[in-house]
């Protein structure tokens, strides 16, 4: 985080967002009408529920970066109506939201079984536990993704095939190319939420860091980069200012008009991807989409 401050352009790690307050700021987000990210995943995950426990048969899902787990239950559903086994091993940095998201589970879903790691994603792909069921999905949707680096990107990937055993299966929802004004809508949102989440990461940094970021001082922006196919959020200085974050000894001077790069949020192509997933020795068994090709979500297998 010094470095990203320090360095020209400015930049911070996306991962400041989600204090409790950025948290809910990002549930809100997900209700937006601009914001057709959640509703639109949701919406195939309706429809293709069955036909990916058709395919998988009895299966366990680990998913990374669980939350509160409300799409995943609608593959619960599903393989709950085909009769199979019921394992789920969810893996979340917040303990807090992996507890109350696994209670809710356990009530809905008597046969359930859970396996909770609170970890990060590369911690957790090195410390599941023994597959229990004749295949294990591991599920990464809500195109977080799209908020990795293609060099992180290409390392996570590279986990999470390093860790399934020829045959079993990988989920990925990811937020496909389109129109750039709908694109650059669902991150300038008319009610001024994303704008409350992006400038809620000053407030994180002011209480984390003893830091006095004037949250006034700054401007949401985000845009659509065409080159990199990529939303970039920023938070622009409004005038020549210095921050200062006591527990980092940090000085952070700023000109009028100076950015933080706060995110990324990559929009895909399915043929780019699908090299990429090839790539890590992921091949997509099946591709499912929306009725205007907005969103994807690819079951993938594990080649030998
Ligand atoms: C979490 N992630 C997939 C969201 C996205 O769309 O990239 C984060 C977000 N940032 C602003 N709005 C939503």
């Amino acid at each position: 985080m010094i470095e990203g401050l320090s360095s020209q352009p400015k930049s911070l790690p996306p991962k400041y967002f989600y204090d409790s307050k950025g948290s809910q700021l990002f549930d809100q987000i997900c209700r937006l009408p601009e914001y057709y990210l959640t509703r639109t995943e949701t919406a195939i995950l309706e429809r293709v529920g069955s036909a990916i426990s058709q395919i998988t048969g009895p299966c366990e899902i680990a998913e990374l970066g669980s939350g509160s787990a409300t799409k995943t239950r609608l593959l619960l559903d599903a393989y709950e109506a085909a009769d199979y086994p019921l394992r789920y091993i969810p893996v979340d940095v917040s303990g807090s939201a992996l507890t109350e998201s696994s209670k809710l589970l356990l009530q809905g879903y008597p046969t359930l079984s859970i396996y909770g790691l609170v970890s990060t994603y590369e911690t957790a792909l090195k410390a599941l536990p023994p597959k229990s069921l004749p295949a294990r999905m591991i599920a990464f949707i809500g195109s977080t993704i799209g908020n990795l680096r293609p060099d992180e990107c290409g390392d996570l990937l590279a986990r999470i095939s390093g860790t399934l055993d020829p045959g079993d299966y990988f989920l990925l929802g990811l937020d496909l190319q389109k129109e750039i004004s709908v694109l650059e809508s669902a991150y300038n949102d008319s009610q001024g939420v994303t704008a409350a989440f992006n400038l809620n990461m000053l407030s994180h940094l002011n209480q984390r860091f003893e830091g006095d970021f004037k949250l006034n001082n700054f401007a949401h922006v985000a845009q659509y980069n065409k080159q990199d196919n990529q939303i970039e959020m920023y938070l622009s200085s409004l005038e020549a200012q210095t921050a200062w974050l006591n527990v980092l000894g940090l000085t952070v001077e700023f000109e009028e008009g100076d950015r933080i790069l706060s995110e990324i949020s990559r929009k895909f192509s399915l043929d780019e991807i699908k090299k990429t997933l090839s790539a890590h020795q992921l091949s997509v068994v099946q591709a499912f989409t929306d009725e205007k090709q907005w969103f994807g979500l690819l079951l993938c297998q594990r080649r030998s």
